[in-house]
């Protein structure tokens, strides 16, 4: 399909497809050789302009890893062989077919991973699938972004709605969980922190970081505290308090479009700093000062990410750090947290309220009834639907570019489930500790053979910007994409032709988002409006209806200057459209009152939860808890087999503070022997004054020494999995997300090397 004409050495702009920066590369690459010669920042990228992290080399050690792999898989007992892709796709679709014809619908179970995210064919292949074989299907979104998913959901009545912080304007960040030095920003889409964060100083701007760990966006930070981990909710309780009571909650015009400011006042009586305080680790008087300051500068927006959210009281957390932007005038205004408009709609967030109900709680799940958001449940449930006998039991399971073996929370416990399905399939590019278990692996062809092009992330870009990027290297007979791979099946499934089930579904699937598609030409049919881009790849042309008939698409004419898929094609660096406005409510809140809801009860309700778990010495100074870290040169799970990326030091290390270090009886490269409720790991320490005490760091998406895998560099990592501690019964109760921040533990001295 590719049509590259072979020529020697050519250099390209591309979207770098690993996180939500979303950054502009410039890849020098032979095509003829299919080598990669060189990866580099594109200086033309309008919104990374040049920017270019660590990671971005993954590009090409994904490429040249000879443990990637290129052909589908079947396995044979305990071993793999290679088939044909019409065998690997017959037999999958066999498999689930025979499940499905058996146990229904209930018996089918889908996992997509973060990286599915990150590719649009993924994104449009997803809907195309469920749609041939609907199933409970669960994302890494809930071990992610859940609460955040909620609060937008209950506040604004739109889970797309997600508030990002003005970083280019604001006088003043309050973030809490996130460091963004080293993930480059999540939920805050914005190439090149470094130079941002930078700016924001320069221009007498002010940072303030809280975190149970000095991290490296702390050290460049203007003010740091060190919090409990887990207590974030009650220290934004006594900051909001102390608006209270120092009379500084300044609505502005936020106050006639926002509902349940007296019952917040309430509600926050008795979270005096001083009584919060002993339970944060944060001094009294550091949070009245911290509560002031984020009152009087001229904007302010308080951010909260992973380490906020992914813990026990997660949705309290971003439900108060959006009170507290309330609350000061900062929610939609320059300089706060602005909801921006994105080219391409959130359609798979879709979901409207009915009959003045959120689509929260419309589903409950068959073992622990637990509420689906929408129609996504968090992913606990699929391993307790997995493990639990009984009619609509799991006994099928497709994995998509996710590896929870190693991402979810009681990694002992999924891996059980794993091995008691009775059929599975994965999309995947290894064979990993999550693959293995597959009875089918369907590899996609490396991302350079395809087109890329700005999909969801657009949704929480700090600048809105879209960009398309050309296949660079010519793809082989035999080779195929996510977006192929998965009509591919999803037609088998169905019993279609491919092509024949790829126009059906994409009728369906436009009149189905039709509310979001404002532009779209009144009385001409969906085969039409694809035909007119007839002259892209079939992906693209899918993508070019979203675009043009999208909020700022061209109405294929009707619109003069808006966008389509030629004209990202013609900047192939990319596009802006802009920076994110201000001043978009009300006319962007999708509540049935038109109100921002202050004081949502499913989130309220977790007020109680918070003061059991005070009451039960959740915070005790001397509890010993766990939290997560990240690696410039890793990503999440998945980049632990690339040579560039993967050499050095060993890095999956226990990180303590020395006294505390010292009061255990370890020193740097003793081993600890760390112990929660479903878990213990063995870990290597290291001393590091930048943690707080009581506070034990461990890197997830590590323990790669399974020997039925097959990823040689990483089995020769010595490393562990964290994720068999963290607790997936401790999840954040509202959403169901997972808690990886804040987990109770116990540390042991193991054994000292010599
Ligand atoms: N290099 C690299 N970049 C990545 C990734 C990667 O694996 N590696 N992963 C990508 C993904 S999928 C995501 S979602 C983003 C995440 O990006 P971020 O949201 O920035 O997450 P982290 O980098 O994990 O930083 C979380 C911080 O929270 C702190 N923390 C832990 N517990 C608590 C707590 O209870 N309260 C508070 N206030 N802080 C706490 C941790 O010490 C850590 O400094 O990064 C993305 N970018
Ligand atoms: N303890 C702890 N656990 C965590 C976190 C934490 O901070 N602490 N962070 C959590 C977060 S934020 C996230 S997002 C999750 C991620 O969790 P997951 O999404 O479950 O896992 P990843 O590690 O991202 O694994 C991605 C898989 O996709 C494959 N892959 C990569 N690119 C592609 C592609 O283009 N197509 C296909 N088909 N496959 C591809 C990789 O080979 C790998 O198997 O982990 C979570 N787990
Ligand atoms: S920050 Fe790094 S990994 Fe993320 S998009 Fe930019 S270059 Fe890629
Ligand atoms: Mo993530």
């Amino acid at each position: 399909m590719s049509q590259i004409a072979v020529m020697p050495e050519i250099t390209r702009p591309r979207l770098c497809p690993f996180c939500e920066s979303s950054c502009g590369l410039l890849v020098k690459a032979d095509p003829a050789s299919g080598e990669i010669i060189s990866i580099k920042g594109d200086p033309d990228h309008p919104a990374s302009r040049g920017f270019v992290c660590a990671k971005s080399q993954g590009l090409r050690g994904l490429r040249d890893d000879p443990d990637r792999i290129t052909k589908p898989l079947l396995r044979r007992g305990s071993d793999f062989v290679e088939i044909s892709w019409d065998e690997a796709l017959t037999r999958a679709a066999e498999g689930l077919n025979r499940i499905r014809a058996r146990d229904g619908i209930a018996g089918l179970g889908i996992y997509l991973g973060n990286p599915g995210a990150h590719n649009a064919g993924v994104m449009l292949g997803m809907p195309a699938l469920l749609g041939a074989m609907p199933a409970l299907m669960v994302s890494a979104a809930s071990i992610d972004s859940f609460p955040r998913f909620l609060v937008s959901l209950m506040m604004y009545g739109n889970q797309a709605r997600i508030p990002v912080p003005d970083i280019e304007r604001t006088d003043f960040i309050l973030m809490l969980g996130a460091n963004p030095m080293v993930s480059n920003g999540s939920m805050m889409g914005a190439p090149d922190m470094p130079r941002r964060l930078k700016a924001l100083r320069e221009r007498g701007g002010k940072l303030v970081v809280v975190d149970p760990r000095r991290s490296e966006t702390a050290a460049i930070a203007d003010q740091y505290l060190a919090l409990r981990p887990g207590s974030d909710a009650l220290l934004l309780l006594g900051i909001i308090h102390t608006l209270f009571a120092e009379q500084l909650v300044k609505p502005g015009r936020l106050a006639s479009i926002s509902r349940g400011v007296e019952q917040l006042q309430v509600l926050v009586a008795d979270y005096a700093p001083s009584r919060v305080a002993d339970l944060t680790g944060v001094a009294a008087e550091d949070i009245r000062q911290l509560a002031r300051d984020f009152a009087a500068a001229p904007s302010a927006v308080a951010y909260g990410r992973v380490g906020a959210c992914c813990q026990r009281f997660g949705s309290l957390a971003i439900w108060l750090v959006d009170c507290l932007n309330v609350l000061t005038g900062n929610l939609d205004r320059a300089g706060g947290a602005l909801f921006p408009a994105p080219a391409v709609p959130g359609y798979l967030m879709h979901l409207p309220f009915e009959n003045g109900e959120a689509p929260y709680g419309k589903l409950h799940s068959r073992v622990s009834g637990t509420p689906a958001i929408g129609v996504s449940f968090p992913t606990q449930v699929l391993w307790e639907e997995i493990e639990t006998p009984g009619p609509g039991q799991i006994r099928g399971l497709l994995t998509v570019a996710g590896n929870p073996a190693l991402s979810n929370a009681n990694a002992g416990r999924v891996l059980g489930a794993l091995g008691q399905l009775e059929f599975m399939v994965s999309v995947d590019y290894y064979l990993n500790e999550t693959t293995r278990h597959a009875d089918i692996i369907l590899p996609p062809m490396e991302h350079l053979k395809r087109p890329e092009m700005t999909l969801i992330y657009n949704e929480w870009m700090v600048e809105n910007t879209l960009t398309h990027s050309a296949a660079i290297l010519p793809r082989s007979a035999g080779e195929f994409s996510d977006w192929e791979i998965l009509t591919g099946l999803a037609a088998r499934l169905s019993g279609m032709e491919r092509t024949d089930f790829v126009r059906e579904h994409a009728r369906g699937f436009v009149e189905y988002i039709a509310p979001l598609l404002p532009r779209r030409p009144a009385g001409v049919a969906v085969d039409d409006l694809l035909a007119a881009s007839g002259h892209h790849e079939e992906v693209e042309q899918l993508y070019d209806l979203l675009l043009r008939c999208g909020p700022c698409g061209d109405g294929y004419g009707a619109v003069p200057g808006g966008i389509s898929l030629d004209m990202l094609k013609a900047n192939p660096s990319g596009v802006n459209l802009g920076a994110v406005q201000e001043d978009r409510l009300p006319a962007a809140l999708d509540t049935p009152d038109g109100m921002i809801d202050l004081v949502p009860p499913v989130l309220v309700a977790d007020l109680a939860g918070l003061e059991e778990e005070v009451a039960a010495g959740r915070f005790h100074p001397d509890q010993f808890m766990l939290i997560n870290r990240r690696h410039p040169r890793s990503n999440n799970s998945w980049m632990h087999n690339i040579h560039a990326l993967v050499k050095g030091p060993e890095r999956c290390l226990a990180w303590l503070n020395p006294v505390d270090a010292s009061e255990l009886g370890v020193g740097d490269g003793d081993r600890v022997r760390i112990n929660s409720r479903v878990g213990a790991i063995d870990i290597t320490v290291e001393l590091n004054p930048a943690m707080a005490r009581r506070v034990v760091s461990v890197p997830h998406g590590w323990s790669h020494g399974d020997p039925a895998t097959r990823l040689q560099l990483a089995q020769a990592r010595d490393s562990a999995n964290v994720n068999m501690l963290s607790d997936d019964a401790d999840h954040d109760r509202p959403s169901g997300n997972a808690a990886f921040n804040g987990v109770p533990v116990t540390l042991a001295v193991c054994r000292t090397q010599g």
